[in-house]
């Protein structure tokens, strides 16, 4: 294994429905790519307590401005996101813009104005969407505990997902309903060949 020491780090981002197990296959990926792992939201910024306060449904904020949290929450992250991947480190981040649009889309507001404060964020090299029935996803650990949990957001929420899926490149989609060991020989598979594959530049999201 030869190892090119100027080769930039790949961004890999899991992107999926509720309790796909995205959380899981990301622990599994940072382990195996050696890599820093990123989640969004960061919960522990001052943005991010907003976002939590608001996703535990302990405050009310008006769509538009949650929306525009999430992406500030990405944006407060994205300078040293950059800086790692410059640096030769992978980066995994578990959720990144697509859950942005995804939600706030399937709440009622415009897919472009929803795609907008995010572009020229650090793009993805692969994004790696984990797909779920609404009745698997019920079934898994902790269900319904906060804002967006119940089954008619979710299935709003995949189908914008799959328009989102049109808008950017480097997209697979993995059946999630499977076992946690059959999703990893497809995670870990396309990860380290969207690792082996990086080259350029960091390009910017949407551009
Ligand atoms: N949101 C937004 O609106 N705008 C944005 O810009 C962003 C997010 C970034 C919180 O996200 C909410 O924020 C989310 C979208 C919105 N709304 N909702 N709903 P979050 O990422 O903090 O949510 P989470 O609670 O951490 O993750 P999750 O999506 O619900 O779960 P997950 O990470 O996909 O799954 P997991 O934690 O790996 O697994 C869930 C359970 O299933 C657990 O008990 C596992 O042991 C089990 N599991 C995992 N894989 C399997 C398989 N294969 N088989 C059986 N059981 C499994
Ligand atoms: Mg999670």
């Amino acid at each position: 294994n030869q190892v090119d020491d100027s080769k930039r780090g790949a961004l890999i981002v899991v992107e999926g429905l509720d309790r796909a197990g995205k959380s899981t296959q990301v622990e599994r990926l940072v382990k195996a790519l050696d890599a820093r792992l990123v989640k969004f939201p960061d919960r522990t910024t001052p943005i991010g307590r907003m976002l939590d306060s608001y996703l535990t449904q302990k405050s009310e904020l008006d769509d538009r401005a949650v929306h525009l949290l999430f992406s500030a929450n990405r944006w407060e992250l994205a300078p040293s996101i950059r800086q790692d991947l410059e640096a030769g480190k992978t980066v995994i981040c578990d959720r990144y813009a697509f859950s942005g649009i995804a939600y706030s889309t399937a709440k009622g507001l415009p897919f472009d104005w929803c795609l907008a404060p995010d572009a020229t964020l650090p793009a993805p090299d692969l994004t790696i969407f984990l797909t779920i029935s609404p009745s698997a996803a019920a079934e898994r650990g902790g269900y319904g505990a906060e804002r967006y949990e119940d089954r008619e957001m979710q299935l709003k929420v995949k189908s914008v997902f799959e328009d989102v899926e049109d808008r950017v490149g480097d997209w697979m989609t993995v059946n999630a309903d499977r076992s946690v060991e059959e999703v990893w020989k497809d995670v870990e598979k396309a990860a380290k060949n969207a690792v082996g594959l990086v080259t350029g530049p960091v390009r910017g999201l949407f551009d």
